[in-house]
């Protein structure tokens, strides 16, 4: 048997990003078997082979070709500064890295932190920060539960990732600045040889038709034919809504597509319209 071509991709092993990354996986139809308690997997139906790691050794491994693909946070490749290429935002593990003081301290900018003692696991961040803002500080790393730090007397202020607010709501702190909105990016290797990039774009174009798919819905409802004009004109649809006949006479189906971002100002209006009996259904894929 020949060596057929194969992608090797660095996913975070057990963490916030590790059911995500498995599932974006699966649901661009790459089957991966016994995930759990693996340190690689090669699948049997795309050729790619997936590696667990921590996420902070991910850019690494990815620099040094030992994976050729990586899925992390924008927050650890800001911090390792490794040289690879970002090549899709995947939309999940979404946070921010933020500046938090205990919540008695006014903050009036960088300048609040002159002279105070910051504890983060995110110390190049930080340091260039402080930097950019001429500030002088004494950056404290820490790799785990950096938020109790300033009240057992640790540090002044953190840096540290924010998703929800109530890790930092409940150890007294405020979010006083975003250094980084972040979220978890698809990376590559600098030098994919042509095998390697035929399946990259393999892989992106079914990532890309599972991202617009989840951006999206499909959207059926029934409308007097005498509205059908208006409320078509409501629609966008990927070319024109469908229109069928209903039994009823008088009546028709309208089918379109509509996206998150614009889809409940839309189903008012198509209420108004004169729209009824609206079903909203999810969409697998989307191919445009
Ligand atoms: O073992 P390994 O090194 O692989 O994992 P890890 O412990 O370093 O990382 P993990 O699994 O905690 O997070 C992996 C990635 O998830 C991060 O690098 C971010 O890109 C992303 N992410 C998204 C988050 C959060 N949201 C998040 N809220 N990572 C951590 N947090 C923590 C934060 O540090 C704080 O302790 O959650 C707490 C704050 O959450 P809220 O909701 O209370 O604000
Ligand atoms: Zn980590």
């Amino acid at each position: 048997m020949h060596n057929e071509p194969i992608l090797k991709i660095a996913i975070q092993k057990s963490g916030r990003l590790s059911e995500d990354s498995i599932a974006l996986l699966k649901e661009c139809g790459i089957e991966l078997r016994n995930v759990k308690d693996r340190l690689r997997t090669v699948s049997d139906n795309f050729p790619i082979e997936v590696f667990f790691l921590r996420d902070d050794d991910i850019p690494e491994y990815v620099e040094d070709g030992v994976a050729d693909l990586g899925i992390v946070g924008q927050n650890v490749l800001a911090e390792k500064n490794r040289n690879v290429q970002t090549i899709e935002a995947l939309g999940f593990g979404k946070c921010r890295l933020s500046i938090a003081l205990p919540k008695t301290v006014a903050y009036e900018g960088a300048s609040t932190l002159e002279g105070k003692r910051i504890a983060t696991s995110y110390p190049v961040i930080v340091a260039g920060y402080l930097k950019k803002n001429n500030i002088n500080a004494t950056v404290h790393e820490i790799s785990g539960s950096v938020e109790i730090a300033p009240g057992i007397g640790l540090a002044d202020a953190v840096v540290d990732l924010v998703s929800s607010g109530g890790t930092l709501f409940m150890n007294g702190l405020k979010e006083a600045e975003v250094l980084l909105e972040s979220q978890a990016v698809l990376i590559s290797n600098n030098q994919l040889n042509k095998h390697q990039q035929t399946i990259l774009e393999k892989l992106l174009f079914r990532i890309r038709a599972v991202k617009k798919a989840k951006k999206n819905k499909y959207v059926l409802m029934n409308a007097p034919n005498e509205k059908l004009s208006e409320i078509i004109s409501l629609l966008p649809g990927m070319k024109s809504p469908s229109v069928l006949p209903l039994a009823e006479s008088g009546w028709s189906s309208v089918h379109s597509v509509l996206s998150e971002d614009e889809f409940w100002e839309k189903i008012e209006q198509l209420k108004k319209a004169g729209a009824e009996g609206i079903l909203v259904v999810p969409i697998e894929k989307m191919i445009l």
